[in-house]
């Protein structure tokens, strides 16, 4: 399980963009967010470092918590 902090999540809209960022990466995903925490929990066979990547470039940066 990972567990990342996205400080730039603020509302459902970017809770989407979150979720089909990782999903793109890996269907199979599962995602969970919690958005007043701004937490994002993927549970994915993808590398960390990947799913970071993509989000950076999604432009939600996020740091291991
Ligand atoms: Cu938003």
């Amino acid at each position: 399980m990972l567990t990342l902090k996205v400080k730039d999540m603020s509302c459902g809209h970017c809770v989407a963009t979150v979720t089909k960022t990782v999903k793109g990466l890996d269907p199979a995903a599962e995602v969970g967010t919690d958005l007043t925490a701004r937490t994002v929990q993927v549970e994915s066979s993808v590398d960390a470092a990947a799913i970071v990547a993509a989000l950076d470039d999604a432009g939600y940066p996020s740091v291991r918590i």
